[in-house]
């Protein structure tokens, strides 16, 4: 089959690519940075299709369809992995800009990708879109604001089209992970700061970006009347905060 990953460019995206192509899949990946794309095609060979381009630029969609060749056009796996966080400042100290990076990103992006490709899936009655959401769309933290919210956004929205492909043999899936290593996802948020971004794995056996790659191969390769609504996943060493209460 053929599936299409945004952000492959790192990550999570990056781990997914390499299993599927190590399946026998078709795969093509999409994200901003044309050499890593490039060094990726190198890598995975002609099966992998690279595409750079800008989730959140509204003006390519929906012609981002005629950057597919013929040979990659069926695709069966939408996977809406392209996102990202910015800051951990309380919303009265955040950034706007951060903010508005989070929502062209991680809501407007995700859903213009599905609102192109969905179509082609309902006309060939075959297809899945699989997004990557985060445990950060359901359980609020300190610094969590726009990024949580923007998941909880993924959350309700794979639920919405689960209801609106009713009849369909469309599937839906939201992925819900925890705490990750080893992606860029941690510098990025703290905006480059390597050091601090290390600290926040130290003594703590994470997940991996290949944990969440092999979670997503499995959805997409269960037998086709299984339709996986969602799936939160966690270290075992990452739990629930309690309530907080602040008393004077
Ligand atoms: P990385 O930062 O390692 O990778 C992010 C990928 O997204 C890169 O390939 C990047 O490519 C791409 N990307 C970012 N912005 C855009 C854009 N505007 N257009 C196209 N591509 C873009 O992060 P992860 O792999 O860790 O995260 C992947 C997904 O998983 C995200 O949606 C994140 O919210 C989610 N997640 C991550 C967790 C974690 O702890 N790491 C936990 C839960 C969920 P490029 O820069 O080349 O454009
Ligand atoms: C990333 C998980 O806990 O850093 O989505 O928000 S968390």
């Amino acid at each position: 089959m053929t599936i299409l990953v945004t952000g492959v460019t790192a990550g999570i995206g990056l781990a997914i690519a390499r299993r599927f192509i190590a399946a026998g899949h078709n795969v093509i990946g999409t994200g901003r940075r044309q050499a890593r794309l490039d060094e990726i095609r190198a890598e995975l060979g002609e099966r992998f299709y690279p595409i750079q381009h800008d989730v959140a630029d509204r003006s390519s969609y929906p012609d981002i369809l005629n950057a597919i060749p013929e040979a990659f056009s069926s695709i069966s796996v939408l996977v809406n992995n392209a996102g990202l966080a910015l800051g951990i400042e309380k919303a009265q100290q955040a950034n706007a800009e951060d903010w508005v990076s989070m929502i062209d990103t991680n809501i407007t992006g995700l859903s213009l990708l599905t609102h192109t490709f969905l179509p082609g899936m309902v006309e060939r009655n075959r297809g899945h879109i699989i997004n990557i959401g985060s445990v950060a769309g359901k359980y609020p933290y300190p610094g969590g604001n726009v990024y949580g919210a923007s998941k909880a956004f993924v959350k309700q929205f794979s639920q919405n089209l689960r209801a609106d492909l009713i009849g369909t043999d469309i599937r839906v899936t939201n992925v819900e992970p925890g705490l990750i290593g080893g992606t860029e996802f941690t510098t990025i948020r703290l905006k480059g700061d390597e050091q601090e971004a290390k600290k926040r794995y130290e003594n703590v056996k994470a997940l991996s970006a290949e944990d969440i790659a092999e979670t997503v191969y499995w959805i997409a390769t269960l037998p086709e009347h299984i339709n996986v609504n969602a799936i939160e996943i966690m270290p075992v060493r990452q739990s629930f905060s309690a309530l907080n209460i602040h008393r004077k």
